[in-house]
Order: structure tokens, then C-alpha cells, then sequence
């Protein structure tokens, strides 16, 4: 059956929670046999276990504050964002943040601060963070606006709210497309989303700080663009290890280490695949797969989760996963909310 626009806007946010509150066991983990990975997502299934088990960390914490600002200010205000991402902190700062973000955190709650993305430009000797924070919190504005132009415009100065480094706020444009078009039904045709996505980041990447920061970094020359490419070619063999995926694409804290790596794993798991069990839907083999690679498991998963949760729909989620989520019953109200805002910002234009 065709999945509705807004079963797919809850089946965003809430998956993107998921694959946080589930991720978070294998955080920073190097070796996750799928036999540990599995027994953790079947553990989910015992009834016994109590709704909100899994708490959710920093990922879905800043989700809900860009979800939530966008709502207040109906659209994207830098001020309410930067109070609402600090306040957050202040009140729950045990959620693992970065250890570099915490800084900039703390500056965002001062009154006298004027310039809310002066913070962030301090970061890493005045490099900024390339970190994948912006990344992580990045659906809500796929779910905000309704143009590639304007979900890439406010993703981007959402996430130099903390990460000024091109390679972070890049990486939250990447991620915020990948859910855009995957709410436009794009992941229909998986050559013809990469490609589209290829083509939106040569442009984004086309820029100069964007071009000297891969220099200074010693990377390959539009490095989003280098690492879809990648994934385009994994697509195309015939089996693909773990190794090889940690490999290519990296499975770490940097943007570029993680987002077109959640990517590969929504594309990778659209078919059935060897190890995972064969009642499993899309949407449970991508988290499932997501974990098994290790590394910052909670933020690829919830970045694969978003893509394709919004791909899959909300009934894709199995209940039992979904109750033992922290946040999870949150995000679906805020994502019914962004529905209403969409579709009233979308008869207006
Ligand atoms: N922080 C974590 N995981 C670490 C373990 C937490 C632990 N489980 C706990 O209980 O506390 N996870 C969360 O952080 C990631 C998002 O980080 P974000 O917001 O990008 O933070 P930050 O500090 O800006 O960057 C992260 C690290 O990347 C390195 N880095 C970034 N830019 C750099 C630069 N220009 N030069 C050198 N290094 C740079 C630093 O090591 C930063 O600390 C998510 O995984 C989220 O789940
Ligand atoms: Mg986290
Ligand atoms: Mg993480």
C-alpha cells in the first residue's frame, strides 16, 4: 500500500529515535558481531522489560529542540534555536554530548551573547567542529520546509548553530536531503536518489570555504561528493563486507565518517540481506545493519533511521521497539505537528 506523507513524517523522526535509543549500546564499540546485535533488538520484544527502557543521548536531545523551535517560530530563528539547544543542556547535560560541543553549549546560555554562531567559529582554534552533531539533529528540517533550497539553506545554519567547519555543517545539508527527498518517495528508484543527491552536494560543496577546508584537511576535493560516489560503487557489487563499508565510508564521529555511511545502510538494506532474519522489514534491517558496523552506532543509526523511517512509514516500526524508547511517543506528536505546519507553509506559497 502507498505510504502517506504523514506516516512517513512520524516514521522519520520517531526511527530517528530509534536508532539513537537502540544505537547507544554499541557507542564507540569496534567489533559488534550481528549475533549481539540481534539478540539486543529481539531483547525488545520481552514484554517484561518496561515502556522508555532505551534512553535516548545528545542526538535525539537536539532533535526535539530543532523540531520544537521550528514549530515555535514557525520557521527557522537562530536565537530561539541556540536558547533552546542550551537550555536543553542545562537541564540534562548527562546525555553525551561531544566533549568539544559542551563548550559551546555553555556560551549559547549567556544573555549577553549576541552573535549566537560566534561560539561555534571558536571551536578547534577557530577551525570549527566537523563533528556529525549538526548531522544527527538535521530530519526536522525536511520536515519543516518543502524546497531542497530551503531544507539545505536552514540545515546548514542550524547546524553552525555548534559545527562552523564546512565538513560539519555539510554534513547536516547531506543528511537533511537524504530525508527530504525520501519523504518525496525518491528511494523508489535507490540510482536516481544517489545520483539527485550527488548532484544537490556538488553544488553545496561548490564554494570556497567548503573548497579550502577539504584542502586544509587533506581531503579529496568535494569530499561528500567523493564518499557518494563510493557508495554509489558499493551499490553496485555483488556483496559487500562490513570491513569493506567501514573501509570506504568510515563509521565514525566526523560528519563525513557517518552520514553518507547511514545513507549506504538505508540503500543497502531495501533488499533482503544475508544474516539479517528474514522476517525483518526494510526499516528493521537498516538498524539492525547500522549497529553491526560499530563505531558511532547511536548517530548512524539514527541518521539511517530518519531516511528510512521516512521512506518505510511509521507502521514499518515494530510497537515493541517503539515502546522501549525513550522520546519515541514525543517524537510522533512533534512530527504530526511539522506535518500540520508543512501543509499550511505549502498552501500558502
Ligand atoms: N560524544 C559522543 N560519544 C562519545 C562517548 C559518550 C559517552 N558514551 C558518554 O557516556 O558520555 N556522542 C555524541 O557526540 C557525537 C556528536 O558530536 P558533536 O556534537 O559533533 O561534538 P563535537 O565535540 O563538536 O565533535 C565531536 C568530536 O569530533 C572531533 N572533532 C570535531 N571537530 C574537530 C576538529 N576541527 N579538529 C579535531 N577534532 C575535531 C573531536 O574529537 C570532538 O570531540 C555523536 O556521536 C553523539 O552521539
Ligand atoms: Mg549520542
Ligand atoms: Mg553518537
Amino acid at each position: 500500500a502507498p505510504v502517506s506523507l504523514l506516516s512517513r513524517f512520524r516514521g522519520a523522526l520517531v526511527a530517528a529515535v530509534l536508532g539513537d535509543c537502540v544505537g547507544g549500546e554499541f557507542e564507540g564499540a569496534e567489533d559488534v558481531p550481528l549475533d549481539r546485535v540481534l539478540q539486543h533488538l529481539s531483547g525488545l520484544e520481552d514484554e517484561t522489560r518496561g515502556d522508555g527502557i532505551l534512553q535516548y543521548s545528545d542526538d535525539t536531545a537536539m532533535m526535539r529542540c530543532v523540531a520544537q523551535s521550528l514549530l515555535t517560530r514557525m520557521g527557522f530563528d537562530e536565537q530561539d534555536m541556540a536558547r533552546s539547544f542550551a537550555k536543553e543542556y542545562s537541564l540534562a547535560p548527562g546525555r553525551g554530548y561531544g566533549s568539544g560541543v559542551i563548550q559551546v553549549l555553555r556560551k549559547l546560555a549567556s544573555p549577553q551573547l549576541s552573535d549566537v554562531f560566534q561560539p561555534a567559529r571558536a571551536q578547534f582554534g577557530g577551525r570549527g567542529s566537523f563533528g556529525n552533531g549538526g548531522a544527527m539533529r538535521a530530519a526536522p528540517f525536511a520536515l519543516a520546509f518543502r524546497s531542497a533550497a530551503d531544507v539545505s539553506r536552514y540545515a546548514r545554519f542550524g547546524a553552525m548553530l555548534t559545527h562552523s567547519c564546512s565538513l560539519g555543517y555539510n554534513g547536516a545539508v547531506l543528511q537533511a536531503l537524504a530525508v527530504h527527498l525520501s519523504l518525496q518517495g525518491d528511494l523508489a528508484l535507490p540510482q536516481k536518489f544517489i545520483s539527485k543527491l550527488i548532484s544537490e552536494m556538488e553544488e553545496v560543496e561548490n564554494d570556497e570555504t567548503s573548497r579550502s577546508d577539504a584542502k586544509v584537511l587533506n581531503l579529496a576535493e568535494f569530499p561528500y561528493c567523493a564518499r557518494l560516489h563510493r557508495v554509489k560503487e558499493l551499490m553496485e557489487q555483488n556483496s559487500v563486507s562490513i570491513e569493506e563499508v567501514i573501509s570506504e565510508l568510515g563509521n565514525g564521529i566526523a560528519a563525513l565518517e557517518s552520514v553518507p555511511t547511514a545513507i549506504f545502510c538505508v540503500l543497502h538494506c531495501l533488499e533482503p540481506r544475508e544474516g539479517l532474519p528474514e522476517r525483518y522489514g526494510g526499516l528493521e534491517r537498516t538498524i539492525a545493519y547500522s549497529l553491526a558496523l560499530g563505531g558511532d552506532t547511536d548517530t548512524i543509526a539514527c541518521m539511517a533511521g530518519a531516511i528510512a523511517g521516512a521512506h518505510y512509514g511509521i507502521s514499518a516500526i515494530p510497537q515493541s521497539w517503539l515502546k522501549s524508547c525513550e522520546g519515541a511517543e514525543e517524537a510522533e506528536h512533534l512530527a504530526e505537528r511539522l506535518y500540520k505546519l508543512y501543509n499550511i507553509t505549502q498552501s500558502e506559497e
